[in-house]
């Protein structure tokens, strides 16, 4: 067993650039082009292998410390000093050899130590960030310590990148595919394939309409940017069912419109729409599935026991969705009310980010408009919205005769991950049995 002292090789134009990773501690085995440390200066990182193989035997550098072309950073008891390298090249960022792909890939048979039980230096530069990402376990990701690091500066969960180096080694340029796939879906993280196109499917082609006559470009608005994004990610990820219906509103609306008489000196004005958000709600007590988010990982239910419904608004500026909370524990009054007044601070452009979460199922009524049916968007993380359109007088027939009744159309948008459709079609029974004698809603 012979002594030698491992010096930093040629590394181009580096110079006295800071140590920010010792990747080996002393008592250490390592084989030839394990990496050592991995230095930084202001445009790249780069990690310094190791030209020899054996144990070491005492560390001459530490993080923090600068080094150059021939310092000393580590001594070493030398097992094979015919494996040494002769050209002492240090390691491209691109394309690094980590110790694990070579004793796989070239049959090293030195016991390489596990990039995993490599002490972390205590006073890394990272180390803030790290601290934020604390509870995600890289350890299995395969990927250089530059790689990590580079993924831990950008928040990057490296266990949902697909690596496109060899042995499907993660690169940096496979990290930065994976952000731009994360920020081209609305900032949700989906199954990121490499090559920046998340559905593996063809883009859509730029094309020049003038060619055909006269254009103008619109900009879209924030709101259309954001909802565009938000309605993609949820129409991408999300497996959807719609169920159509319709209630028999005619005893509902002649009520309503009762209401609206006795209070016509208040100026308040009720609409269909607040008997419909009790009607939900008294469907999501009879169905909690419905009432219900699926945890970041699909596997568990998280099961709400409160009642904020999100109602679709349209704006000038486009589509936004505020929450009314706790509707189970309002009156019809107190909900035309608030109603009204989320409307107006939607179109006023005063809504705050907090007005539109938390909620748990949406409401998008086209009523007051026109249509027959429509297939909403579920509003994720909710798992299920409501579509109604306009009310319209229809022949029935009640066993003896046709009568006219007002059926108001309903269409059902669900997760299909989370609810059957069995149940979809139980809950928009339910809402129209539920519409069709609002004293049940009392029961
Ligand atoms: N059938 C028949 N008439 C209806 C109706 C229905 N289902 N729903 C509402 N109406 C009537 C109202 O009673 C009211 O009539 P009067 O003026 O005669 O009283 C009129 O239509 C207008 O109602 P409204 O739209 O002002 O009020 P609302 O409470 O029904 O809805 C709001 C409020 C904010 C939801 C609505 O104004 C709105 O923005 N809807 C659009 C939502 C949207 O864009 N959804 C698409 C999203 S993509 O899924």
């Amino acid at each position: 067993m012979a002594i030698q002292e491992i010096f930093v090789p040629d590394i181009g134009s580096f110079k006295d650039v800071e140590v920010i990773e010792v990747l080996v501690s002393v008592g250490d085995t390592i084989a030839v082009e394990d990496s050592l440390m991995t230095i930084e200066s202001d445009k790249a990182s780069m990690e310094i292998p190791s030209s020899a193989a054996g144990v070491v035997k005492e560390l001459k550098v530490k993080v923090g410390d600068r080094v150059s072309e021939g310092s000393l950073m580590l001594v070493l008891d030398v097992t094979d000093t015919s494996t040494t390298l002769s050209d002492r090249s240090a390691v491209p960022p691109s394309n690094p050899a980590p110790a694990r792909s070579l004793s796989e890939a070239e049959g090293n048979t030195q016991p390489a130590p596990k990039p995993e039980s490599r002490p972390q230096p205590a006073q890394s530069p990272t180390a803030a960030v790290q601290a934020d990402l604390k509870n995600v376990d890289f350890s299995k990701a395969y990927a250089t310590p530059s790689v990590r690091k580079f993924a831990r500066e950008l928040g990057v969960d490296l266990n949902k990148v697909t690596g496109s180096g060899r042995k499907k080694r993660i690169t940096q340029e496979d990290v930065k595919g994976y952000v731009k796939d994360v920020m081209s879906l609305g900032g949700v993280p989906g199954k990121a394939a490499s090559g920046g196109n998340t559905l593996g499917v063809a883009p859509m082609p730029d094309i020049d309409f003038s060619q055909w006559g006269e254009i103008e470009t619109v900009v879209l608005s924030r709101i259309n940017k954001l909802t565009g994004e938000f309605l993609h990610r949820n129409w991408v990820h999300i497996p959807h069912v719609t169920q159509f219906d319709q209630a028999d509103i005619t005893d509902l609306e002649a009520f309503r419109k009762q209401l609206n008489e006795e209070n016509a000196k208040s100026g308040m004005k009720i609409t269909p729409l607040v008997f419909i958000m009790k009607a939900v709600v008294a469907g999501l007590k009879a169905y909690p599935r419905f009432n219900a988010s699926l945890d970041a990982k699909g596997e568990n239910l998280i099961r709400k026991h409160y009642y904020h419904i999100g109602v679709a608004v349209d704006t000038p500026d486009g589509l936004v969705v505020p929450v009314i909370r706790d509707v189970d524990k309002k009156s019809i009054m107190q909900l035309s009310e608030e109603l009204k007044e989320v409307s107006a601070k939607a179109r006023d452009k005063k809504l705050k980010p907090a007005d539109m979460q938390g909620g748990c199922f949406s409401i998008s009524s086209l009523g007051g408009i026109g249509g027959t049916k429509f297939t909403p968007i579920v509003n994720a993380p909710e798992v299920a919205i409501l579509g109604v359109s306009k009310s319209e007088m229809q022949p029935v027939w009640n066993g003896k005769e046709f009568a006219p009744r007002l059926m108001l159309p309903l269409s059902l948008s669900y997760d299909h991950r989370v609810i059957d459709g069995a149940d979809g079609a139980r809950f928009t029974t339910y809402l129209a049995k539920m519409l069709g004698d609002i004293r049940r809603l009392l029961v």
